[in-house]
């Protein structure tokens, strides 16, 4: 890992703010851009753009192509085995709302879906909705202290009604892997079917959908150094050739009468509309990218990252850090133990000295409320993080603490 070379191609992060050389450590929220990512989507506008799937035209073929190697790029990425089953959507929340009406329309009164605790509001709320329309019932795995699944109450909320499991490959607030082989083995063992939301895991490891035999595995482009806007749902071809569309439109019909349409094949039954067709396409450049570096060495120092994050973070005095000791990855959450001091205090003293974290409940008001705070600090890491720049971290907290004391 070369990181002064990594760093070089991201134009962003060489730049101040407030008076500072910016440390972005907010990677969780949205990732940089690498420029062969920028590049792509301008040379996309200044030479290609037409519309996909739809013209004879040499610029509208050359759109489709491209479009259609991205979608190959990600099924390569994620080990899927056909690129029928990967679908381009706007990001994790639409898949997931996707797979919520249209997964949805197998769901009766009754039935029991499964989330945890640990789960970011787009993973809970499409899902209470839908039990709102069905009558079907929502369930929740349990988390310790620390933010661990409660794998033995998980065992025993899973029955012959429970239809879907649907938990997050890594927490975006606490940075936990949770244990989704185990999850995916016994959730399959009473015949449900399993969601991963990977939107915090793709980033950092590798990811095998085949291996892993998850029904569906969903994520966003823009935290794996793509574009926003774009975000994919891989699903099990079987299953999505069963499931309805979710929404009608252009492109993903076979044929239209008004006595009744018919729809298109996979994988473009789910995708009506003229697509973010630039953003798909270098959602390829950013696998391309991460593909440069090796999934591996991304997840290795990524690794030494968060161990040197953990080491530094509980010398630091009235600091609370959460999940320290599950297995983590990407993000690492925080408070400052001083009475009347909210976490965004220090986020916005923090600023002042270039350093980007989030701030807040994250999306995972459950966690909070299960924590017992009403909000925490986030530092989260990706490929281009260097260790100095945890060195500045600790230092801007210790500051934060003086001015907040
Ligand atoms: N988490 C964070 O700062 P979208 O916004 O659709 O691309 O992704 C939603 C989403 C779903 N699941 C998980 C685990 C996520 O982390 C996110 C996005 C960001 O933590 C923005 S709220």
């Amino acid at each position: 890992m070369n990181l002064e070379e990594i760093r070089a191609q991201f134009p962003l992060l060489h730049q101040k703010i407030n008076g500072y050389p910016l440390v972005y450590l907010d990677n969780a929220a949205s990732s940089q851009k690498p420029d062969s990512v920028i590049n792509c989507i301008a040379s996309y506008y200044r030479e290609i753009n037409a519309n996909v799937h739809r013209g004879i035209h040499t610029l509208s073929q050359e759109a489709t192509v491209k479009m259609e190697q991205s979608r190959e790029k990600v099924r390569d990425f994620i080990g899927a085995k056909s690129e029928k089953e990967i679908i381009f959507t706007s990001g994790t929340s639409h898949s997931i709302n996707l797979l919520a009406h249209s997964f949805g329309s197998f769901i009766a009164k009754g039935d029991e879906i499964i989330v945890s605790h640990l789960e970011h509001h787009s993973n809970i709320v499409p899902w209470q909705m839908l039990c709102q329309r069905t009558g079907a019932i929502l369930k929740v795995i349990p988390i310790d202290d620390q933010g661990a699944l409660d794998m033995d109450v998980f065992q025993s909320l899973l029955s012959s009604q429970t239809k879907l499991v649907a938990v997050n490959h890594i927490s975006n607030a606490l940075g936990v892997i949770n244990p989704i082989q185990e999850i995916i083995q016994k959730a399959h063992g009473v015949g449900a079917k399993v969601m991963i939301d990977g939107a915090q895991a793709v980033p950092h490891l590798p990811i095998d959908v085949t291996g892993l035999d998850v029904d569906f595995y969903v994520f966003s482009a823009h935290k794996m150094y793509g574009p926003t806007g774009v975000g994919i749902l891989y699903g099990k071809q079987e299953l999505l050739e069963q499931m309805p569309p979710f929404m009608g439109g252009g492109e993903m019909i076979r044929e239209v009468r008004f006595e009744g349409s018919t729809y298109a094949d996979l994988p473009f039954k789910f995708e009506p509309g003229t697509p973010n067709i630039a953003g798909n396409i270098a959602l390829g450049a950013a696998i391309d990218f991460m593909n440069s570096l090796g999934v591996e060495n991304i997840q290795n120092h990524e690794k030494k990252l968060m161990a040197y994050a953990k080491e530094k973070l509980i010398q630091i005095e009235n600091l609370t850090v959460y999940a320290l000791d599950l297995d983590t990855a990407g993000a690492i959450s925080f408070n400052l133990n001083l009475p009347g001091v909210h976490p965004s205090d220090l986020g916005m003293i923090l600023d002042k000295q270039g350093i980007a974290i989030r701030t807040g409940h994250h999306c995972t008001q459950p966690i909070m409320s299960r924590l017992g705070v009403l909000g925490t600090a986030r530092a989260s890491f990706c490929v281009y993080n260097t260790f100095e720049e945890i060195d500045l971290l600790v230092k801007g907290i210790e500051k934060a603490k003086q001015l907040l004391l």
